[in-house]
């Protein structure tokens, strides 16, 4: 065991190579007995080390990966039902002790699939780690019996969520670090879109699963069964205007037309995250394309709201400048962005990569920086897709931009998709 370590410390110090790491990985799992079955990951250990020569669970993980995940529709999360006697939560959490070690192993596939030279990221090792101790450790739980077994699941569940909240800035971050040595943009982009709506069912299905546990009005779960769309575009259009006096001392009016009364059944988590970096491009572009401009005389972003039967649709108009011929095609890349240019200066920000917001500490951590990593369009792209629907960008160049997100309604009677 020791000898193992030892040589595994040495090698990946010595030469961060993908071969090494396979060749370990297969070398450790022909010695699983000798290597302990401690699931947990050791706290400030090297990543590419401790990844690799802890996989005891590596055959688990090649048979994991090797089943079909489960998806559900939306239709049979909303309707499936409340029980008085708490039956519905056993069945949901059963649901996950067998859905979750599956798709977790189809990311560490994943991560493992990586060209070595972004695999070798320590960023991104970090995250693969992540992986793979959630893997070990929900995949080493016992089944679920009673309602007790559900409760203490659901604490190691939620523990998970949190353990997991940074995943996709330290992507971004690793990637930024890695990718210039990368000449096929499909990898990447096949990688970034498959971890990261993968991570959005995760968590939307963990999320959900801790909701039934909570009396909330109006709500089964995560599902909003009447979600006004105009109080969540007004929440998170402050939310950028106050990031934009912040980092700007000005920000644009964000105006809002169209169906503002509709209300229907949706999911608010993925619109947590696609509103504010749909805002927060509309708005960085009109306080740059008008730097001499006072906070009364900058252009509004317009936001109009269409529903109908089969979907609904967000059109968010900004007078910026537009996307330059030579920059459009590249603005889905992940990593892509104009930041480096940009004249502004910096927020401060921790190290991940996130504001530090003066006015509420609180909720600093999760807060995004109004750019940089260049991942806002493509990941809220690959939601979008995700979740049944589309974002497309028109460019006026010279004028502005307008950015259309369509999803489709959830309660329509085609299966319109999984999650
Ligand atoms: P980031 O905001 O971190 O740069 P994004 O993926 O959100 O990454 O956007 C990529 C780039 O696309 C931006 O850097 C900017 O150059 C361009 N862009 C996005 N939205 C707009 C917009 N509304 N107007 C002008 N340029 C835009
Ligand atoms: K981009
Ligand atoms: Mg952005």
């Amino acid at each position: 065991m020791l000898s193992l370590k030892h040589f595994a410390l040495t090698l990946c110090k010595e030469k961060r190579s993908g071969c090494v790491i396979r060749h370990l990985t297969h070398f450790a799992s022909s010695q699983s007995n000798s290597i302990g079955n401690n699931s947990k990951t050791p706290p400030q250990s090297n990543p590419s080390v401790s990844s690799y020569y802890k996989v005891n669970n590596q055959s688990a993980i090649d048979t994991a990966a090797g089943k079909p995940s489960v998806r559900l529709t939306p239709y049979m999360i909303l309707y499936s039902g409340k029980s008085h006697d708490g039956s519905h939560l056993l069945k949901s959490a059963q649901y996950l002790w067998k859905e979750l070690p599956v798709r977790i192993a189809h990311r560490i596939h994943e991560f493992r699939s990586l060209p070595f030279i972004i695999g070798c990221n320590p960023t991104i090792l970090e995250v693969h780690e992540l992986y793979i101790r959630a893997f070990n450790i929900l995949n080493n739980h016992p089944a679920i019996r009673t309602a007790d077994d559900e409760a203490a699941y659901s604490r190691l569940l939620r523990d998970l969520l949190d353990d997991h909240t940074h995943v996709v800035t330290q992507l971004a971050a690793g990637f930024k670090e890695c990718r210039k040595h990368i000449q096929n943009e499909d990898v990447v982009r096949q990688f970034c879109d498959r971890t990261l709506t993968s991570r959005l069912g995760i968590r939307l299905l963990v999320t959900h699963h801790l909701s039934l546990r909570e009396e909330k009005p109006h709500h089964v779960g995560i599902i909003n069964k009447s979600l006004r769309l105009k109080d969540l575009v007004e929440k998170w259009a402050e939310f950028t205007r106050r990031l934009a006096f912040h980092r700007y001392g000005k920000s644009p009016d964000i105006r809002l037309s169209g169906h503002i009364g509709s209300t229907f059944p949706y999911i608010t988590l993925p619109l947590d995250y696609i509103l504010p970096e749909l805002f927060k491009n509309a708005v960085r572009a009109t306080i740059e394309s008008h730097p001499d401009a006072s906070e009364s005389s900058l252009p509004s972003v317009h936001v109009t709201i269409a529903n109908n039967e089969v979907d609904f649709i967000l059109r968010i108009s900004d007078r910026g400048g537009g996307i330059p011929h030579a920059v459009l095609p590249k603005v889905m890349h992940y990593n892509f962005t104009t930041a480096e240019e940009s004249t502004e200066q910096r927020l401060e920000v921790d190290p991940l990569g996130n504001i530090i917001d003066a006015s509420n500490p609180g909720s600093g951590s999760t807060m995004s920086p109004m750019h940089g990593f260049g991942f806002g369009l493509p990941t809220s792209r690959a939601y979008a897709e995700y979740l049944g629907g589309s974002l497309t960008i028109q460019s006026l160049q010279g004028l502005g931009t307008d950015v259309y997100l369509r999803l489709k309604h959830i309660d329509s009677k085609h299966d319109a998709f999984r999650i």
